[in-house]
């Protein structure tokens, strides 16, 4: 082989070798959560197919259905949980699944072997955005089980996120990106079409200085603290002259939203309302894991007071809100609701 056809090779990094590269380095790994990384690839494969055909295959608009959120379920949505469910149910990985479309925990069938890990997810975030062909995103969390053997419990599910050994999301957009880490910073893959492979293309993310955007919904300013408006005035510069003004993107998909800041330098934020006095978002499956990488890009996620992931979870959907980004803007936005 040429050298630069050995150069060429080198740079052709699928999620397969990275995953197992950076297993390598840990004499203890025993493959198992090498392989469910694989599974979660795979799923995102397998959904980026149908979002990407959704209005072809005749399956947008919803189910008639409303799930435990008490949202309208998207049939997108069914068939994201489904997939992750048939492709990991089996593989003897986990001990149990929780997803934003179950009111309960997902028991692994009783014909299957428990495993050692619990997976948490958010099918399709965004999914209300499906219709208008915006981007959507499935988020994950992975933990170790507490419970000893058996069947997995809500012991294993309602784990703070600063105990998760792997955090990640997909975003399903003009390409594909599939973004985790497992404790040891940040990757993002690309999602090549023609062969069906993730590809290393933003190795080691690390969110820029100095940030760019501010995200929230400022329709819901009315609803908003005396605080979190003035934080929200300091973002646009107003009143002060010591920084430079952020630029507002706001796309109603946290994780589309999310990853802009990730590559752009940003903030995202939901926070508790009138209307929403505990936030809109979910602590185990949204907020949690997104903190997880934000802190692993050198970021941070709080909940106005708190690092999200020093929460400890009372219940499976419970909400929490959320400022999430650059550590400079969230430590800011604590400062303004602190004082
Ligand atoms: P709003 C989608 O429903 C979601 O959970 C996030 O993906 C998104 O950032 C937020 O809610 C949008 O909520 O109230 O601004 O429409």
């Amino acid at each position: 082989m040429g050298q630069n056809q050995q150069q060429q090779s080198q740079k052709i990094i699928t999620i397969e070798r990275h995953v197992l590269q950076t297993q390598r380095l840990y004499p203890e790994a025993t493959g198992r959560l090498t392989n469910l990384l694989y599974d979660l690839a795979l799923a995102g494969k397998y959904i980026a197919s149908k979002t990407s055909r959704a209005g072809l295959a005749q399956i947008l608009g919803h189910t008639g259905q409303t799930n435990v959120q008490g949202e309208k379920v998207m049939k997108l949505d069914q068939l994201a949980d489904q997939a992750i469910f048939d492709l990991i149910d089996h593989t003897g990985r986990l001990a149990v699944m929780a997803s934003e479309e179950h009111e309960n925990l997902i028991p692994i069938p009783e014909k299957y072997p428990c495993g050692e890990y619990v997976l948490l997810f958010d099918p399709l975030d965004g999914s209300s955005n499906i219709d208008y062909n915006v981007s959507v995103g499935t988020i994950f969390a992975i933990h170790r089980r507490k419970t000893s053997q058996g069947p997995g419990t809500m012991a294993d599910i309602l784990q703070p996120g600063r105990t998760m050994v792997a955090a990640g999301y997909i975003v399903y957009g003009a390409s594909t990106m599939f973004v985790y880490s497992t404790g040891h910073g940040v990757d993002g893959f690309t999602l090549d079409p023609d062969i069906g492979e993730f590809l290393l293309t933003h190795p080691n993310i690390r969110i820029p200085e100095p940030p760019q955007y501010y995200s929230a919904n400022q329709g819901y300013q009315s609803l908003w603290s005396p605080s979190v408006v003035a934080y929200t005035h300091w973002l646009q510069g107003i009143g002060s002259s010591n920084h430079d003004a952020l630029s507002q993107r706001y796309v109603g998909s946290l994780v589309t939203d999310f990853h802009r800041n990730m590559l752009a330098g940003g903030v995202y934020y939901y926070p508790a309302d009138i209307e929403h006095p505990q936030g809109k978002l979910r602590l185990l499956y949204e907020a949690a894991p997104l903190a997880f990488i934000a802190e692993q890009a050198g970021g941070l996620a709080s909940n106005g007071h708190d690092s999200i992931l020093d929460i400890q979870p009372e219940k499976l959907h419970q909400r929490t809100p959320l400022f999430i980004g650059n550590r400079s803007l969230v430590t800011k936005a604590e400062k303004f609701i602190n004082n």
